[in-house]
């Protein structure tokens, strides 16, 4: 049997890549496990609030039982402000940007962008659901409170991105610009032990993930692809839960398309807390990540926290053949 590494050892030892480290970025890292983990239990434990009758009551403590999106957020915020390296959060549970305290005067380096239960519609029927999360280092003065500009920059200035998926097993995985590896939780031990070391997302046309039901609203070279899909008997998989369709892609290889429709003309999901981290781990594992345009995701200039944008994510060989059917069946986007 090989030997079990945990999370918390894996980033203690990857900081030694980093000759600078300070080891605040690996404290982050490890508080986001923890709460990872304590989110996991309420998720686990979903069904049981209809059950128990729990849901909107006060529980032991006190404590009104809150909405497990709500609950997750609020975990997450508590975790950051213990680790005193969280200058402040951007969540999709928050209108606003939300500012941490410094601890004993420290001057936090980073910033949080989350979604902290991304999929929570998924709950009631026991899909999976997952937390996004991406890592800035500040560009506000770190003797200050952080500022909105912290939280709009570009993907490519991620520090560090990851999920976890609260699926079968619940799994984390996460990148620091040095590959992507994943831990998954051993509840026996109350670890996450590493699993997926060093994942690279095949080359291979396996899988095309979209929900289908918009295929009249697409656009024609969105049409036209699905088609091109189905003609080549890939198999459709679409489990309506991003961290769920994605992963499986960097697992088993595939393409994850959620375009610009009539309804969502900007598409659906966010750039900030689900497009960039996501498009960091699938690049970090080899693949690609463009909008609509074409445009490389984590090249975007962010104008405000909760922007949306398109996005076709997966096998870059998968990806490299929607845009030759954006060059030939979008006007004025010839090759
Ligand atoms: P649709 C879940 O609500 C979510 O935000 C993503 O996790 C998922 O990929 C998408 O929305 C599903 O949206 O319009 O297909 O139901």
């Amino acid at each position: 049997m090989e030997r079990i590494t945990t999370l918390d050892e894996f980033i203690l030892d990857k900081q030694k890549d980093f000759p600078f480290a300070t080891g605040e970025l690996s404290g982050l890292l490890r508080d986001i496990g923890v709460a990872a983990k304590i989110v996991n239990r309420e998720v686990n434990r979903a069904g049981l609030v209809n059950i128990l009758g729990l849901e909107g009551s006060t529980n032991k403590t006190g404590d009104e039982v809150q909405k497990l999106d709500i609950f997750a957020n609020n975990k997450l915020i508590d975790y950051m402000k213990n680790s005193g390296e969280c200058s402040g959060i951007a969540s999709e549970e928050l209108e606003d940007f939300v500012k941490l305290p410094t601890k004993e005067g420290k001057e936090a380096k980073y910033v949080l962008v989350v979604d902290p239960l991304d999929g929570s519609s998924n709950i009631d029927v026991n899909v999976s659901v997952g937390t996004i999360f991406g890592i800035y280092r500040r560009v506000s003065d770190h003797g200050k409170e952080c500022e909105l500009k912290d939280f709009l920059q570009p993907g490519n200035k991620l520090v560090a991105a990851g999920f976890i998926l609260y699926g079968t097993s619940t799994i984390m995985m996460y990148t620091t610009g040095n590959g992507v590896n994943g831990f998954t939780l051993d509840p026996s031990l109350g670890e996450f032990c590493l699993s997926h070391q060093s994942l690279k997302i095949p080359e291979n046309d396996k899988y095309y993930s979209v929900n289908q039901g918009y295929y009249l609203q697409f656009d024609l070279e969105m049409r036209r692809y699905i088609d091109y899909c189905s003609d080549s008997r890939r198999s459709l998989r679409y489990i309506g839960s991003m961290v769920s369709d994605i992963h499986r892609n960097i697992i088993k290889g595939g393409i994850f398309l959620y375009p610009n429709s009539r309804n969502n003309p900007q598409g659906k999901l966010r750039l900030l807390y689900e497009c960039n981290p996501m498009a960091m781990i699938v690049e970090q594992a080899g693949g690609k990540a463009i909008n609509s345009n074409l445009e490389r995701i984590l090249d975007i200039e962010p104008k405000s926290l909760h922007q949306r944008s398109p996005i076709i994510i997966g096998s870059t060989n998968m990806v490299d053949e929607f845009e030759e059917f954006v060059k030939k069946y979008r006007p004025g986007k010839e090759g």
